[in-house]
């Protein structure tokens, strides 16, 4: 995997630019509002940031420049139906506790590296 990044002894399984936007927060709907974060997928954390270098910082010492993260436990992902976006490559998370994101790549073929590995994380956490 492409993933420098570890801490706590927890390696991160993935990370890389995406843009994101959520849709839903606590069952409500938001609204969009595309930005481009750094993504890094941590065992069930799936962490945004505003860029590698603001990731990195987190990683080292504190946890405040984080955008946001969810929790994948007891979440799904599925490719987005075309009623969700106008872009190409968009996958749609949503979590249990009702926040709903929508991730994109100019790239079909990272989107779909993010497709399999947030597919395997919420498999692997499911249980816990
Ligand atoms: O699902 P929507 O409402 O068509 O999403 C588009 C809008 O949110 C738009 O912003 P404003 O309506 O707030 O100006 C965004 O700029 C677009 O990117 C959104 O659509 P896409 O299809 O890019 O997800």
């Amino acid at each position: 995997s492409t993933c420098l990044l570890e801490t706590n002894n927890k390696p991160c399984e993935k990370s890389g630019p995406l843009n994101v936007t959520k849709i839903t927060e606590h069952g409500k709907k938001v609204r969009k509002n595309w930005t481009s974060s750094w993504t890094v997928l941590q065992g069930s954390q799936l962490i945004f940031a505003k860029s590698q270098a603001v990731a990195t910082s987190w990683f080292g010492s504190h946890q405040s420049k984080t955008e946001f993260s969810v929790d994948l436990k007891g979440a799904t992902v599925e490719k987005a139906s075309k009623d969700k976006s106008s872009k190409k490559h968009v996958l749609e998370v949503k979590t249990q506790r009702g926040t709903e994101l929508l991730i994109q790549s100019d790239s079909d073929s990272i989107i779909n590296e993010w497709f399999k590995a947030l597919t395997e994380a919420i498999n692997i956490h499911a249980w816990e």
